[in-house]
């Protein structure tokens, strides 16, 4: 495959532990290969921590919290921060570069996505920290009741693969903001821009001790999750993971949030705006190769505009090209890795065997020897029981189904155990009030898809999640209360 200069001037780099301000010799433990799932070449090696790291960067995070980090005065960390987005900004083009290596995205997304997005999450959250108060009421002549607000203490990141640098800064950043300490584990298939993030913060003046950071797979998140010295955990990934996390933090009774899975529909009435309609749900069905957990999979056509819409979003579903991240014109990359390729081309045959209609894709990619490449599959003729309809395939594989009440959409919409997000299309503004206050997710687009305020509750409900993120959410999540009275 054929690389630009982009990727030319940037190399992939190993990934070694970050522990109490230092990276820790890759020697010193046991590592893994990481391998690039557009190549399948290996990109570098990454320790893969077990208990002992763990509990390193645990006392590391603990001791900072005592140290200068948790004495120091609001201005001075919020300046800290803001200088962390303002480096990620400085290095994007490198971060860039290590972000689609990773994950197989497109450069020209990771660029304007994940790494701007990674950015602006310390940005906002520099400037949202200052604003934060607390409570005070006074009771008659009797007494005044204040809260004191302080931070949860150390605190457990476990990330996942699909919007890494993105992902994990939207906890890194608000967590900071609220004075704690970290422990964080990016997701094994994705370690390399956590890395980078490791020597920005340093650099930004982070205290040593204050960013921690393990790699490895599931057992190293597992030791973070059950850690006795570790506060609160905020995960994002899996619905099933999020039960195992939930189970190995229970005898320590931590503060848990979670972002988990979904599985999110897209409900087109006969009276939207076709044309953006179908522009849209291009981005919220392909976008990241579908690897996106608010994309729109489930996609429902009133009748009256069904053999339109089918025909034109085919079409433009048709244009898209799939290739080498680094070239500028691919719109959809590879997929993470070749078990998740594995398992997107199983729910195909899935859909084939459950009488599915393929009007596009339903294979691998076409003409490549390596990586891990899946044509964009728009899939019609599934009933509502279907596997395809109910599971998350977090691939680039969408179902389009017709319907012909509101009674019947609404209740195809929420039949489901996943609750993360919806988006609806019409210009009857009357039926947008009313049906997405009727919708089961944590978030309702009307007439649009992922616009964004990170002022805003972030989050699922259901089996997508517990607990809100953004502005004040996250401010709750990462500190606790003290409600003090006094008596006049
Ligand atoms: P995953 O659950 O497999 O892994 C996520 C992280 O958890 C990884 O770092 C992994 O090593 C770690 N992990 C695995 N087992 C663990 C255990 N027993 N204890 C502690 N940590 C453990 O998820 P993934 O495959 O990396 O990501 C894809 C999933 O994430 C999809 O389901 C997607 O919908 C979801 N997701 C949700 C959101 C959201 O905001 N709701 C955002 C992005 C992704
Ligand atoms: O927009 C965000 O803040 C956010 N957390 C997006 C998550 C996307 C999941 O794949």
């Amino acid at each position: 495959m054929q690389t630009t200069e982009a990727k030319a001037n940037v190399k992939s780099i190993d990934c070694p532990h970050y522990i109490d301000g230092e990276y820790v010799p890759l020697e010193n433990g046991k590592t893994y290969d990481n391998i690039n799932p557009a190549t399948e070449e290996v990109l570098g090696v990454v320790g893969e921590g077990g208990k002992e790291e763990v509990d390193q960067a645990v006392r590391a995070a603990r001791k900072a919290l005592k140290g200068e980090w948790g004495q120091m005065p609001l201005k001075k960390r919020s300046n800290i921060i803001r200088k962390i987005g303002d480096l990620i900004l400085e290095r994007q083009e490198e971060l860039a570069t290590l972000e689609s290596l990773d994950t197989g995205k497109p450069l020209w997304l990771s660029t304007n996505v994940d790494i701007d997005r990674a950015a602006n999450n310390f940005h906002f959250f520099a400037d949202y920290m200052t604003t934060v108060g607390t409570e005070a009421y006074q009771q008659d002549d009797i007494a005044m009741h204040y809260a004191v607000r302080r931070p949860v203490g150390v605190v457990g990141l476990i990330n996942p693969w699909n919007l890494p640098l993105f992902l994990l800064t939207w906890k890194l950043a608000p967590a900071l903001a609220a004075g704690n300490t970290a422990v964080m584990k990016p997701s094994e298939e994705t370690p390399m821009t956590a890395t980078v993030l490791a020597e920005i913060c340093k650099d930004a003046g982070v205290p040593d001790g204050v960013v921690n950071i393990v790699h490895g797979f599931g057992e190293t998140g597992a030791e973070i999750s059950s850690h006795e010295d570790v506060d609160a955990v905020a995960f994002t990934g899996e619905t099933i993971t999020g039960t195992e996390i939930m189970k190995a933090a229970a005898p320590t009774l931590k503060k848990l949030s979670f972002e988990l899975g979904g599985k999110n529909p897209n409900v087109i009435f006969a009276d939207a705006d076709m044309d953006d309609a179908i522009d849209t749900t291009l981005r919220s069905s392909f976008i990241n190769q579908g690897e996106v957990c608010l994309c729109g999979s489930r996609i429902y056509v009133e009748r009256a505009a069904y053999d339109e819409f089918l025909e034109r979003f085919v079409e433009k579903s048709k244009e898209l090209t799939v290739g080498d991240p680094f070239d500028p014109d691919t719109q959809v990359g590879a997929l993470i890795s070749e078990e998740h390729y594995n398992k997107v081309l199983r729910y195909l045959d899935i859909a084939k065997e459950e009488g599915g209609t393929f009007l596009l894709g339903g294979k691998a990619a076409e003409g490549f020897d390596k990586g891990f490449f899946v044509e964009p599959t728009i899939i019609t003729g599934l009933g509502k029981d279907s596997r395809c309809v109910r599971e998350e395939i977090f691939g680039p594989v969408v179902t389009v189904i017709p319907f012909d009440t509101e009674e019947e959409v609404m209740e195809q919409v929420n039949d489901t155990h996943y609750g993360l997000s919806a988006s609806l299309w019409t210009s009857d503004i009357k039926r947008a009030t009313r049906l997405s206050a009727q919708i089961e997710a944590g978030m309702v687009w009307v007439n649009t898809w992922f616009l964004r305020d990170l002022r805003t509750p972030f989050g699922g409900m259901k089996h997508s999640g517990i607990g809100r993120e953004g502005g004040a959410h996250s401010f709750d999540f990462y500190s606790e209360l003290t409600n003090i009275t006094l008596k006049f």
